[in-house]
């Protein structure tokens, strides 16, 4: 039998639709407030757009996901649900879902793990990793939507696979970095070429 696959999968801009939310809920606060759409989106830092657009608006982006029921209400990404529980049932594959908590933390933590529950089952909460260096994490994949994943160990055991989102698509990122399109790509082609 060959050595078991450990595949860590990203929530944010992965399986649940974070740019979406934020632009819906950000443009029901401030309806008389410039936004930015997001095919127009550049940079995996929602705030630093925004500030860009104007400074005042860096703080109102960020007013957004620190509100109670940000993250609980994002809606699913396509196919990204389905895709993780059928991993899960794979042979010899161990799924994690590896996402990074914003450092306000009255909310956050727990709708994280509320969102599992609600979309993934019960279940899934023992496969949930909240921590905000990904480097320190050891799998054979990490999916994720982050171009620059940096951390305290320079040699992470992972490779990582770019997620495409908004905020990333014009990225020519180094030819070796493989990408996953959307959760209609080949994820399983992935996953079976890091098997032994
Ligand atoms: P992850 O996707 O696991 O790397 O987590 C990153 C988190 O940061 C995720 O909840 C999205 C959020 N985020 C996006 N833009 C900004 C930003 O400009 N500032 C902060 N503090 N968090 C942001």
């Amino acid at each position: 039998a060959g050595k078991r696959l450990r595949v860590l999968v990203d929530m944010d801009g992965v399986l649940a639709d974070f740019e979406g939310g934020f632009l819906k809920k950000y443009r029901a606060r401030y309806p008389d407030e410039p936004f930015i759409n997001l095919d127009d989106r550049r940079g995996f830092w929602v705030s630093t757009q925004y500030g860009q657009l104007r400074s005042d608006l860096c703080e109102k982006a960020i007013s957004i996901w620190q509100s109670k029921g940000f993250f609980i209400d994002l809606q699913p990404l396509p196919g990204g649900v389905e895709a993780v529980k059928e991993m899960a049932r794979m042979d010899d594959t161990d799924v994690f879902i590896c996402t990074s908590p914003i450092k306000h933390y009255k909310h956050c933590p727990y709708e994280k793990y509320a969102w599992v529950e609600k979309h993934l089952g019960g279940d899934f909460l023992e496969q949930v990793i909240l921590t905000r260096d990904k480097t320190l994490v050891a799998g054979d994949l990490l999916i994720d939507d982050k171009p620059d994943i940096q951390g305290v160990e320079p040699r992470p055991a992972w490779e990582h696979i770019l997620f495409t989102a908004c905020h990333n698509q014009h990225l020519s990122v180094c030819p070796s970095q493989r990408r996953l399109l959307s959760w209609s790509d080949d994820w399983r082609a992935i996953l079976d070429s890091k098997r032994q």
